[in-house]
């Protein structure tokens, strides 16, 4: 587990560049789009085509931070599969923040973030219980609390396809409201919101105001090139893919 133990400094300075590094772990149900996103945001490309990730994958994006404050993010981007396995609660541990992904079109992707969200909280100590007084956001219990609880997000994907819209924006808003998620509403198809969510993200973690105008900014210039990508992680489990069972049920989200 030498690899796990190097990447869980969520917020280490690296060696010789001053770079702050965080752990962000991308959860939610197969084919939402996670690793569409994360393709997005590390190397502004899109596949037509599915490929089920098996485990997990790595991606790694350097972004610039007003006054020049470069940040690392580590993206973790889970197999939806995973949610049954064993492996899931050591992936989300220590992670400095939490991006619950759904499909816009797909209302069920969006009612099993609770099982996921369930996930995050029993990883981090907090009980198998959804419920108020275990938010999740930057103000409460999110990252860079002295709790070590991640800064999570909402984030309803394939955007392009709003004419096929199963989750209305203010069923999310009213749970990332209850919650205290950051909301976001992308789509790695066309690349919308997707570099100005993780920017935001990463302000959030370094504690860096964005001016609103560099928010805008960002929704349409991609920002940083890749550092790094490693498809899975050979060193979880010297690399066997644990099994995986879906649970059937799930907790709907009112
Ligand atoms: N229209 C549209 N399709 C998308 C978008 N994002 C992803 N897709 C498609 O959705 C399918 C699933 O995308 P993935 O990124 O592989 O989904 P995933 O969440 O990583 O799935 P697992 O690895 O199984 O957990 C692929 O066919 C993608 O091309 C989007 O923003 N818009
Ligand atoms: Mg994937």
């Amino acid at each position: 587990m030498a690899e796990r133990k190097r990447t869980e400094s969520d917020s280490s300075d690296s060696d010789e560049e001053d770079v702050r590094q965080f752990k962000i772990i991308v959860l939610g149900d197969g084919a939402v789009g996670k690793t569409s996103i994360a393709n997005r945001l590390v190397d502004d490309q899109f596949n037509q085509s599915y490929k089920q990730t098996i485990g997990l994958d790595f991606f790694l994006k350097e972004i610039t931070l007003p006054g020049d404050v470069k940040v690392a993010l580590q993206l973790w981007d889970i197999g939806g599969q995973t949610i049954g396995g064993k492996m899931i609660n050591t992936y989300i541990y220590g992670a400095a923040a939490v991006v619950l992904c759904y499909d816009i079109t797909n209302a069920e992707s969006f009612e099993n973030l609770e099982d996921w969200y369930r996930k995050v909280k029993q990883s981090f100590g907090k009980g198998g219980k959804s419920g108020k007084g275990e938010k999740g956001g930057k103000d409460s219990d999110g990252e860079g609390s002295d709790s070590g609880f991640p800064l999570c997000c909402l984030m309803g994907n394939k955007m392009d396809l709003g004419h096929l819209r199963a989750v209305k924006e203010s069923r999310s808003a009213k749970f990332a409201v209850e919650n205290n998620f950051l909301n976001y509403q992308v789509s790695a198809k066309s690349g919308d919101k997707v570099n100005l969510a993780f920017h935001q993200i990463g302000a959030a973690l370094a504690k860096v105001m964005l001016p609103m105008s560099e928010q805008d900014r960002q929704t349409t210039i991609v920002t940083a090139g890749v550092t790094n990508y490693q498809r899975h992680d050979t060193s979880v489990e010297g690399g066997v893919v644990p099994e995986y069972t879906k649970p059937k049920g799930s907790c709907r989200i009112s």
